[in-house]
């Protein structure tokens, strides 16, 4: 049962599954297109991997598509998103040009961490993504931090901080929502339930398995959200941005999702059961949202192949784009790194003589 929450109506804690309002066909085309984009770009990365164009660890949100895309759409330009690792989607869901971040894979200059970041630092000021990080949970105290400065600035902005499920059994979550729940700060706390955090599933690694319910310890909302719909992830991102923004309470989103592969792209993905595996490619968000559309008359078959093929021409520009870019200057090796200008002497912290 949802409990009511006395200020807002919202439920606290235990959470309701979302419900979505309707969409016209052209934004619905929009959407689809997008998430479009983030499959056919993911397929590329693996193959540019394969071919050693793209180095260390690298995670792609195969079958993620229409959370990502839900998620920026829920947002407003000038709110602000931190991500894990797994966040190439959500850069390109945001509006980041696909050249840009297929240049950061490639480790380029024009890349949009300009080569500094690769796969799991992307991060684009204008846009507000703040990153990519690599440590599970490190994005959380960051994110309310920004929330905290959002506050004292008197700002209007939100956060949104997006983790995996396993990040919900780390210190650092329940650290930061703790504090945001007790400052009331503009931060919606979105976990992307994928059922695994590299080979352990959620009910081996939680001691509940309704992620959402780990809110009622802070009194904060807890969201249940159906993430291969990307229509109601919209809405209830939507919903719970501006209630940070408006009435300042964070929420705790649990958005299932599904990932298609393995953790990364070197995993061999033995660990899941085919069952699951068979279930989850049946429930495709992309082909599901593909055959919607061409159900209602809103797009044939041929219009759905000239899509695809658009994509594709779009990825391939990518990667000639990343492909023919410079690498980095290793003397500007610290540019981007700290606040103030630091010499490039590997061997010393900023502001000391170099180590002997
Ligand atoms: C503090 C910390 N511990 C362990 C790791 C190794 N590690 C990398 S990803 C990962 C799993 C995280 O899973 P989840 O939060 O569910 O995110 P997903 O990969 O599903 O997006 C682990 C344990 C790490 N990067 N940081």
């Amino acid at each position: 049962m949802p409990v009511a929450n006395g200020r807002s109506g919202a439920p606290k804690g235990r959470g309701v599954q979302h419900k979505r309002a309707a969409a016209d066909s052209q934004e619905l085309l929009g959407l689809y297109r997008r998430m479009l984009l983030i499959r056919r770009f993911e397929e590329k990365t693996a193959e540019m991997y394969q071919r050693a164009k793209i180095g260390g660890y690298c995670h792609l949100n195969l079958g993620e598509e229409a959370t990502c895309v839900g998620l920026a759409a829920g947002m407003q330009p000038n709110d602000y998103l931190f991500t894990n690792y797994r966040e190439h989607g959500y850069a390109l869901a945001r509006g980041i040009e696909p050249e840009r971040v297929m240049a950061e894979l490639f480790g380029r200059e024009t890349g949009v961490s300009h080569g500094r970041g690769g796969s799991m630092h992307l991060f684009d000021w204008d846009k507000r993504l703040l990153g990519g990080y690599a440590i599970v949970g490190g994005q959380l105290p960051l994110a309310t931090g920004a929330g905290l400065a959002i506050q004292r600035k008197g700002q209007n902005d939100v956060v949104v901080c997006q983790m995996g499920d396993a990040t919900t059994n780390i210190g650092a979550f329940h650290e930061s929502i703790n504090i945001a729940a007790l400052w009331k700060l503009p931060v919606v706390y979105a976990i992307v339930n994928n059922g695994y955090g590299m080979g352990t599933s959620v009910a081996a690694g939680s001691s509940i398995e309704q992620l959402h319910e780990k809110a009622c310890a802070y009194g904060i909302p807890g969201v249940e959200v159906d993430g291969n719909d990307v229509l109601a992830v919209r809405d209830a991102v939507r919903e719970a941005v501006e209630r940070a923004r408006s009435e300042h309470i964070p929420t705790l989103m649990n958005i299932k999702s599904y990932r298609l592969k393995g953790h990364s792209v070197v995993d061999p993905d033995r660990y899941r059961p085919e069952d699951y595996l068979r279930q989850i490619r049946a429930a495709d968000p992309i082909h599901a949202l593909g055959e919607q559309l061409r159900k209602h008359g809103a797009i044939d078959t041929g219009g759905l192949d000239q899509i695809d093929a658009e994509i594709e021409r779009q990825v391939d520009a990518a990667v000639e784009f990343a492909d023919e870019s410079p690498e980095p200057n290793p003397e500007k090796l610290f540019e981007f790194s700290y606040a103030t200008e630091v010499p490039n002497q590997p061997a010393s912290l900023p502001g000391q003589e170099p180590w002997q």
